[in-house]
């Protein structure tokens, strides 16, 4: 309920007669937690087990932030200090990562970077000053292995709002969505989404393929648009000509996934939370696990719609919510949308500035089965975390290339820096700046990033499992 909605019905129901304290006091319990309750500078996060009732029939236990699974979603002011203070009310270790942001190690939260973990029944508090501006999330960086409820298979994540001076952006009504699988298992039987227009080529293709059987992956066939299945959720309500924002975050910890609304297009305004040079309009959205796209959609349809993934299975098992205009009263519609690529450059503009001359590569590799039950993913020939291979030079701008040579499309993060795409799907491009790059299946990418954040910065693959099982590097300063 919107709390227009809510107040709505709250004058209704109060009309002509005196609020006693227990209505009052109703009141405020009923009133939806508003972003800005939040929008503080202490802020108190408890792990702890929480359930998640996707339907009537379907309620997860897991774990989450202050009960709830997505957490709160947290607004903080661009470069005033905050103190997160975690409080762990589970048995094993926790880390809380701030996903986005440009902060010391010892705050990020990565184990690997060194920061302190948040002991089993104990608490710590993080100090940091919020950078840069943009829609930014947290969760947890704890490692998972082959326990599937750890890590980012649990519901440990939530949105995270830096404020920055100005915000352009004109809307009348703002939904944040996270897009979430759950109950996850192993397969041998990984059907691979992960389409490719094939004019953008296969480059990093070897001559030779690894035929060898490839180990367990981890998939899911229950989904969910934050806590709610599709059709067990509030609609989102919107009236005819409403400009709506969608600050959209991929929370899953194991596909890309795409997303789309029958008869309206996605004006992408930012991708991971940074304005795009050229915002373009886009029928499908795209995101790897970790990614977020800021779009906003003119509601100029009347319907009533699914917002959902396009493949039927996986909008079947729960991935999409409803978009019910005013005094339209129907079943939701779904309507494939067109056949359409993802395609980061459409939002960039061409390249200004030469390369920059000191150049990193990284090359991946998958070795089937390489632990045991499991597949290995190599870094440089070796899995992770590449203590010494990475040394970066204090100011210097780097271009840092991926050479994808798997079968699957990787989601890529650089901790506490910003990349910007240089080179994607064999064209060039500037100004798209990202934390988290999804680089296809064979292909290559470059990116751009100045090191300008001494200390350990852990990069990886966002899918948790692959990050687990060697994707992952661990860069220095000299
Ligand atoms: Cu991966």
């Amino acid at each position: 309920m919107q709390r227009r909605d809510f107040l709505k019905l709250a004058s209704l129901a109060f009309a002509g007669r005196p609020l006693c304290a227990q209505q009052m006091q109703m009141q405020s319990l009923l009133a939806p937690a508003g972003p800005q309750d939040l929008a503080k500078t202490d802020f108190t996060m408890r792990i702890a087990p929480v359930t998640v009732e996707l339907a009537p029939n379907r309620v997860i236990s897991t774990i989450g932030y202050n009960g709830v699974s997505p957490g709160p979603v947290l607004r903080m002011k661009e470069g005033v200090p905050v103190t997160v203070n975690v409080i762990n009310d589970t048995d094993t270790p926790e880390t809380l990562h701030f996903h986005g942001l440009q902060i010391p190690s010892d705050v990020d939260g990565s184990e690997e970077e060194g920061t302190p973990v948040v002991p089993p029944r104990g608490s710590r508090s993080y100090r940091f000053t919020p950078t840069p501006a943009g829609t930014r999330w947290y969760h947890t960086h704890a490692m998972a292995m082959d326990d599937l409820h750890r890590g980012s298979y649990t519901g440990q994540f939530g949105f995270l709002i830096i404020e920055g001076p100005g915000n352009s952006s004109v809307y009348d009504q703002e939904h944040f969505l996270a897009l979430r699988d759950w109950e996850p298992y192993f397969t041998n039987q990984m059907m691979d989404t992960d389409d490719l227009d094939p004019s953008q080529g296969r480059p990093e293709k070897p001559a030779v393929l690894d035929t060898r059987p490839a180990g367990l992956e981890v998939t899911s066939d229950v989904y969910s648009i934050n806590d709610k299945s599709l059709g067990f959720g509030e609609p989102i309500r919107v009236r005819n000509g409403e400009r709506v924002m969608f600050r959209i975050l991929n929370a899953s910890a194991i596909e890309n996934r795409h997303l789309a609304l029958p008869g309206h297009k996605f004006n992408v305004v930012a991708l991971d939370g940074n304005p795009v040079p050229v915002p373009a309009a886009v029928d499908v959205l795209m995101l790897g696990p970790g990614e977020r796209i800021d779009a906003w959609v003119e509601m100029n349809q009347p319907g009533v719609w699914i917002l959902g993934a396009p493949e039927d299975n996986v909008r079947d098992g729960g991935l999409g919510i409803v978009i019910e205009y005013a005094n339209q009263h129907r079943t939701p519609q779904w309507v494939a949308p067109p056949k359409s690529v993802w395609d980061y450059t459409i939002f960039g503009k061409p390249p200004s500035q030469p390369a920059p001359t000191e150049k990193l590569d990284m090359v991946f590799e998958k070795v089937p089965r390489g632990a045991g039950k499991f597949n290995t993913f190599t870094v440089n020939g070796k899995v992770g975390p590449h203590e010494n291979e990475f040394i970066l030079k204090q100011g210097t701008r780097y271009r840092l290339t991926f050479h994808n040579r798997t079968d699957d499309a990787h989601p890529l993060h650089l901790h506490r820096h910003q990349l910007e795409i240089s080179e994607i799907y064999g064209k060039s491009t500037s100004g798209v700046i990202k934390d988290t790059v999804v680089v296809p299946t064979y292909g290559r990418a470059s990116v751009d990033f100045t090191a300008d954040q001494p200390g350990l910065t852990l990069f990886h693959c966002h899918i948790q499992q692959h990050m687990d099982f060697g994707f992952k590097a661990l860069l220095r300063y000299a």
